[in-house]
């Protein structure tokens, strides 16, 4: 186990240093692990007298072998619905959906953030919190408190978090064939600036080997071991970008959103980001629960059951575009500029065009802002409304030239829907 400090949160200018010290550890041959271990025991000057580079003597380094440490007093957390206020969403039973129309830009903000919730929000202390990284494929288990997750190098990253289930009222809405579960229009879905360490960084403390094959992201609101919230995530991507995150656009992460530590698993879909984020299991082999054999699982015809999952996994959000209007929505006659926001998985998107006559005809619309890999993007479009009735149809592409499909096939559970929406709009 890593040792204990003071309980004394990294500043931020402090942890853009730590960041801009690896490439001069590195240089003078510290391993990314040494050079963690040596920052949260002793901040940069342990890394800078490993280097030989500090005039002055350090503290003690910590010993390699882990030290045990008592376990934390388990506290049970408070559980309440939401701390936010709901009044700005569209209420499901344990879920609030924002109304895109109420966005001010390109960010989300934190109190118009949709949240969803398998239970209720929990309330946890950063004093009574740790993060436990252990299992079979972990050399080094460890227990990190707050402070030393915010003393790891910081990385940023400006990116959506979207349901899986985000856009499921449209079987029933647009295919007239009703999915089962939380009926999301198009607000199960936000764009945030994300702060937080490496989820590699941490699994490089514990020691994780070439033998991982995966790992096992578990939130504090898991009770029974086959129940609970938590996501299985290939080793692969565990490593490649995922972030565990304590900020969210420049504040603490609010508490309905995971406090003190949530995942955020860039690309993929919300379930994978698990928030109240209390354990990390490493194992040699894949990992199977509720969250990959039932649920978050495209169940239908065109979805072949792999391994012990009752269909396709669902990994990898969709691309998709969505107005930013309520629906239905009624509007004066005359000339509009209506927007919305568009996003997909694999980046940047480069096109947005739109057709108000069913989808025969389509136009560009403007791309506004800075093109960013994992955030949305913000379009807009000049609409000339005439009394009646119309539905005004959007269409994204993104760099890959991916663009969305005519038609979704049906799944039972409603995941992934990325048809362009026909938004009915009202003029009088
Ligand atoms: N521990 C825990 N993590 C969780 C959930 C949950 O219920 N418990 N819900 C997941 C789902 S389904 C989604 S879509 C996202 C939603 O994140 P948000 O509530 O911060 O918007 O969190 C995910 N992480
Ligand atoms: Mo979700």
């Amino acid at each position: 186990m890593i040792q204990q400090r003071p309980e004394t949160p990294g500043s931020s200018d402090g942890a853009a240093q730590n960041a801009a010290l690896w490439p001069f550890a590195a240089a003078r041959g510290l391993s990314r692990r040494r050079f963690l271990e040596l920052l949260l025991a002793g901040g940069p000057a342990a890394v800078l007298a490993a280097c030989g580079d500090s005039e002055t003597p350090t503290a003690p380094l910590p010993p390699t072998e882990p030290a045990p440490l008592p376990p934390p007093a388990p506290e049970p957390p408070e559980v309440a619905p939401f701390f936010k206020d709901p009044a700005p969403f569209i209420q499901h039973a344990s879920s609030l959906e924002a109304r895109l129309e109420d966005m001010p830009g390109l960010i989300t903000p934190n109190e118009l953030f949709f949240v969803r919730n398998n239970g209720g929000s929990l309330g946890i202390r950063e004093s009574d919190w740790r993060l436990v990284v252990e299992g079979d494929a972990v050399e080094n288990p460890i227990e990190l408190t707050y402070p030393e997750v915010r003393g790891l190098p910081p990385q940023t990253l400006t990116a959506c978090l979207e349901c899986a289930g985000n856009h499921r009222a449209m079987f029933d809405r647009v295919q007239g064939r009703p999915a089962e579960g939380t009926q999301w229009g198009t607000g199960g879905i936000g764009n945030g600036v994300w702060r937080g360490a490496r989820l590699a960084d941490v699994l490089e403390l514990a020691g994780v080997g070439p033998a991982a094959a995966s790992i096992l992201l578990i939130g504090l609101d898991s009770d029974a071991p086959e129940e609970g919230f938590r996501r299985a995530l290939p080793m692969e991507k565990a490593l490649a970008d995922v972030l565990l995150a304590y900020e969210l656009n420049g504040e603490p992460l609010p508490q309905d959103h995971g406090f003190p530590l949530r995942a955020l698993v860039p690309g993929w879909v919300g379930s994978s980001s698990i928030k109240w984020l209390g354990k990390i299991e490493v194992s040699s082999e894949m990992h199977w629960t509720r969250n990959n054999t039932g649920s978050y699982v495209l169940i239908g015809p065109g979805y072949p059951p792999e391994g012990r999952a009752m269909g396709e996994i669902a990994t990898v959000q969709t691309l998709k575009s969505a107005l930013a209007l309520p629906w239905p929505a009624a509007l004066d006659a005359g000339s509009h500029t209506l927007h919305g926001f568009a996003q997909s998985p694999e980046g940047r998107i480069v096109r947005v065009e739109w057709s108000d006559d069913g989808g025969t005809t389509w136009a560009d619309a403007r791309l506004t802002g800075v093109p960013a890999d994992l955030s949305w993007r913000r379009f807009e479009i000049n609409w000339e409304a005439a009394p009646g009735n119309h539905t005004v149809m959007t269409r994204a592409t993104d760099r890959s030239g991916a663009t969305q499909p005519d038609t979704v096939p049906y799944n039972r559970k409603g995941y992934l829907f990325n048809q362009p929406l026909p938004h009915p709009i009202r003029v009088a």
